[in-house]
């Protein structure tokens, strides 16, 4: 395989697997006052009691009916009563929200009511997908649990919904005791589902940067590329699609610690940094250094593709998470023959095995934690 080859086939696959880091998320969290929905939001975003990013508890009668939270220029969340309040604000803003809500969180407490049915209605015709999120469940504590799943089949029935999340989101008010525990349940779930919905349509990396651990979703970039190499391997131009593959993930994982977007030419400088040959080598003859520059790579070269990849991008979340610079060619360098080291018992990995991303994602967390 030549240069242009590489060139060509890795500008495609880049161009094919890189997120749209220009993309918008809008999030609208609807519900009554006092149903918990700035606690829930400071849950989802696991925020503690002492930085929560949403205010609880304080309501003077006097605030405005809406909240709005820019996390950063891609990622806005509105919270209030109704989109109705929305519409009243009026302003450009609003409209352009309005008319792009990804996600709706229809947040409800107590027994079912079914004046709420239209507010529900309402936001589920705006939006791409709404969660219904019956927060407060324990106020069902001290009862059988039949009378938790009747109040949620109630919901059901009168908004027409298919499915409640149950949440409790308590102990963010500044009001409590220093000393009552929080009691979180069911955030996870509704994470959970919140990020397959964002992976789908390509936002999640979006999301995932505001979140106060982003190791599991930092293993997931792992996880996906070290599948995405061993399959790769066995496809003409397999040298430039792992390479590739490589350069999206430490771009993803660049911006889910940092921020900032790593353009390609300089996420593909640092590829030959980490075999300490920065000088003159390009990614094309980095590739070729430990793949061979044969068209279609044999199940040895596999092996080897799959634990240069995990321990290039181990050191480059390890990198970032300490808040060191990526240009640091000696400490790419060190920590990358450690991690490769710790990585060689991917070799032997069967494709099914690597492509099994529970197992995977198991794994990766096992031999993270082996540095
Ligand atoms: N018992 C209980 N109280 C909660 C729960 N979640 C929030 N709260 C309390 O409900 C009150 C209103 O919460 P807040 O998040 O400000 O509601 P918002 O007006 O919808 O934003 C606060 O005193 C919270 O501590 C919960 O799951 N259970
Ligand atoms: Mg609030």
């Amino acid at each position: 395989m030549q240069q242009n080859d590489f060139d060509k086939f890795f500008n495609r696959a880049h161009e094919d697997k890189s997120p749209n880091f220009d993309e918008h998320i809008n999030v609208a969290v609807v519900g009554k006052v006092s149903a918990g929905k700035s606690s829930l939001l400071n849950a989802i975003l696991e925020r503690g009691r002492s930085d929560p990013l949403a205010k609880v508890g304080a309501h003077s009668g006097v605030t405005t009916k809406i909240t709005a939270y820019k996390l950063d220029k891609h990622v806005l969340i509105i919270d209030c009563p109704g989109l109705d309040d929305v519409r009243a604000e009026n302003s450009e803003e609003t409209k352009e929200f309005l008319d792009s809500i990804d996600l709706g969180l229809f947040v409800i407490t107590g027994s079912a009511d079914a004046s709420q049915k239209s507010n529900y209605d309402d936001l589920k015709r705006n939006c791409k997908k709404v969660m219904v999120i019956l927060n407060k469940i324990d106020e069902w504590d001290d009862l059988e649990e039949s009378a938790y799943e009747s109040v949620v089949s109630q919901w059901k029935e009168v908004l027409g919904a298919n499915k409640v999340y149950g949440t409790c989101t308590k102990g963010y008010d500044p009001k409590m005791r220093q000393s009552a525990p929080m009691d979180i349940r069911g955030v996870d779930e509704v994470k959970g589902d919140i990020f397959d919905f964002l992976e789908k349509v390509g936002k999640s990396i979006l999301f995932a940067r505001h979140l106060k651990n982003k190791e599991k979703y930092a293993i997931g970039i792992i996880a996906t590329a070290l599948a995405a190499v061993a399959g790769e391997a066995f496809i003409p131009g397999s040298a430039a699609y792992i390479t590739a593959t490589q350069v999206v993930a430490i771009t993803s994982l660049h911006y889910l610690y940092t921020g900032q977007i790593l353009n390609k030419s300089s996420a593909l400088s640092l590829l030959p940094q980490f075999a300490g040959q920065s000088i003159g080598m390009t990614a094309f003859l980095w590739a070729k250094s430990f793949l061979p520059p044969t068209l279609v790579l044999d199940l040895a070269a596999m092996g080897i593709a799959v634990v240069i990849t995990f321990a290039m991008l181990a050191t480059v979340k390890w990198i970032l998470e300490n808040g060191h610079p990526l240009e640091q060619g000696d400490m790419l360098k060190d920590t990358f023959n450690d991690f490769k080291k710790v990585g060689s018992e991917l070799k032997d990995m069967s494709i099914d095995d690597l492509k099994n991303k529970h197992n995977i994602y198991e794994l990766i967390k096992r031999l993270l934690a082996k540095q």
